[in-house]
């Protein structure tokens, strides 16, 4: 038996499931970027909504590069399973507020349409870091990645978010019909003015005067997004059908914790997230710049550590006191020039850090957050080694993860047949092999300004730092480095 509208009875007693008339739901959000993240966190919160009653809000989901999702849930209907795991326990619940799924290229004209329709309200993204086709370091549109080439070459036709996003503004436009509201999901500082500066300087290229259309009716909320929730697994899969008797193709696994911070802009009005646990609140800045340095700059520096110490798992990483002798002072250095959010404790939120890190319940996988780190450190551990910068303080713990990285992107490049998964890998390889010596290589992967701009190299007191936890990590008997550098 497979999981679908027809089988939700079959479903064991202790499985929650929606409550609601799924026929009557109003598909009213748009999601672009249908992963796992968004079926753990927005698709739940949602879920809250409909479940209380407002059924004004279902979302449309779409693959924007592939149509694997949808093939897995139009199906079940758009039902998933979410298994939200413990240390405790479990909680099983099977979420009903994706109404409709459509799939990457293919579907993109029946998108672009929903997404032009009045009955879209709101298009969420969650495309990841470089689904913005944004430079990490100075902020500017790719404009010569080949998707946004290609999409601005036939502009009506469009295949990436951007092209999408200004397409179907410009339709509405046309058509009289009020802008939609456009909601980051993804993880990024100010991730709604991200979102807008890309949109934007999309527009321009397309037609200055729809540019400033947008400008002046868009909206573009800011977000922190939270829940650890690592990729599907086969394993997780088997104890899902396990769990609820029938097959799921693709469930989520996720943590019990999660929240969600939102800037109440909206063109079109929204649904009550509160409902579900949301915060709607001003202090965005706050909100995203502490989840963003302490837990994903911490992760990041687990990710790497644990690529090099052979741990598979944040547990399993944060099991060795190695990593968590860096951690430990990392978070100080972090903390010391952090602005948390009022009636925020930040020693108590690293302390909760450590707890979910150390669920043994979620085999999430250091690879999968060590990939993309060129889009991820910028915001997670340059902006506060820069705040320290600015006070004049040293920061070797900061130093000591960008080294982590860089040994990472060195380890790589040495061995036979392994993937560098980062958009700038061809960069980050070539200067990764570019000598033996470590004071060269390191100065090297420095020099990458996509990354690191140029402040960070022309400082000596940084460089100096960041060489010495380089050779410290080499020389230390737990961490595996590549063997062709010669220290
Ligand atoms: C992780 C994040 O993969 C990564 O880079 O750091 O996905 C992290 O799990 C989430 O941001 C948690 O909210």
């Amino acid at each position: 038996m497979r999981l679908s509208a027809h089988s939700l009875s079959h479903l064991p007693e202790s499985v929650t499931r929606p409550s609601y008339d799924r026929s009557q739901v109003v598909g009213s959000i748009v999601h672009l970027g249908i992963g796992a993240f968004h079926r753990a966190h927005q698709a739940m919160f949602t879920e809250a909504v409909l479940a209380s009653g407002d059924l004004a809000w279902g979302i449309v989901g779409a693959g924007v590069i592939s149509a694997d999702m949808k093939n897995a849930l139009v199906p079940q209907d758009g039902l998933y399973t979410l298994a939200e795991m413990g240390a405790d326990g479990e909680n099983i619940k099977v979420i009903g507020s994706i109404i409709d799924v459509l799939g990457g290229a293919e579907d993109a004209d029946k998108l672009l349409a929903k997404m032009s329709d009045v009955s879209t309200r709101i298009v969420s993204i969650t495309v990841t870091e470089k689904g913005y086709y944004l430079d990490p370091a100075s902020g500017k549109l790719q404009l010569q990645a080949p998707a946004i080439a290609a999409d601005l070459d036939t502009p009506s036709s469009p295949k990436t978010v951007l092209g999408l996003i200004v397409q179907a503004l410009k339709n509405r436009r046309a058509a009289g019909i009020l802008p939609f509201t456009v909601l980051s999901c993804d993880n990024l500082p100010n991730n709604g003015i991200l979102a807008k500066a890309a949109v934007l300087a999309f527009a321009r290229e397309v037609d200055a005067d729809l540019a400033t259309w947008i400008e002046a009716k868009v909206t573009f909320p800011c977000t922190m997004v939270d829940r650890i929730t690592p990729a599907t697994t086969d394993a997780d899969r088997a104890h899902i059908t396990q769990a609820i008797g029938m097959q799921d193709a693709w469930p989520v696994v996720t943590e019990q914790f999660v929240q969600w911070v939102i800037e109440d802009q909206f063109t079109m009005g929204r649904p009550d997230w509160t409902i579900g646990g949301a915060i709607f609140s001003d202090e965005i800045e706050c909100w995203e710049n502490m989840k963003l340095r302490c837990l994903n700059g911490a992760h990041s520096t687990l990710a790497y550590l644990g690529q090099l110490t052979g741990r598979e798992t944040v547990a399993d990483a944060m099991q060795l006191p190695l990593i968590t002798d860096i951690l430990d002072p990392l978070w100080v250095e972090i903390r010391e020039v952090l602005h948390a959010p009022k009636g925020v404790n930040p020693a108590e939120y690293v302390e909760s850090l450590k707890q979910r890190f150390r669920n043994p319940a979620l085999k999430h996988r250091t690879a999968q957050i060590a990939s993309d780190g060129s889009q991820k450190l910028p915001q997670r551990l340059l902006a506060p080694l820069r705040d320290r910068q600015a006070k004049g303080l040293t920061s070797p713990m900061i130093a000591t993860a960008i080294a982590a990285w860089m040994h990472f992107a060195v380890k790589t490049a040495h061995t036979a047949d392994a993937v560098l998964n980062d958009p700038l890998s061809a960069d980050i390889l070539a200067q990764a092999r570019s000598s033996t010596n470590p004071a060269t290589v390191v100065e090297n992967l420095l020099s990458i300004e996509k990354i690191f701009g140029t402040d960070l190299r022309a400082h000596a007191g940084f460089k100096a730092e960041l060489l010495a936890a380089f050779e410290r990590l080499a020389k230390h008997p737990q961490v595996a480095v590549a063997t062709q550098l010669v220290f």
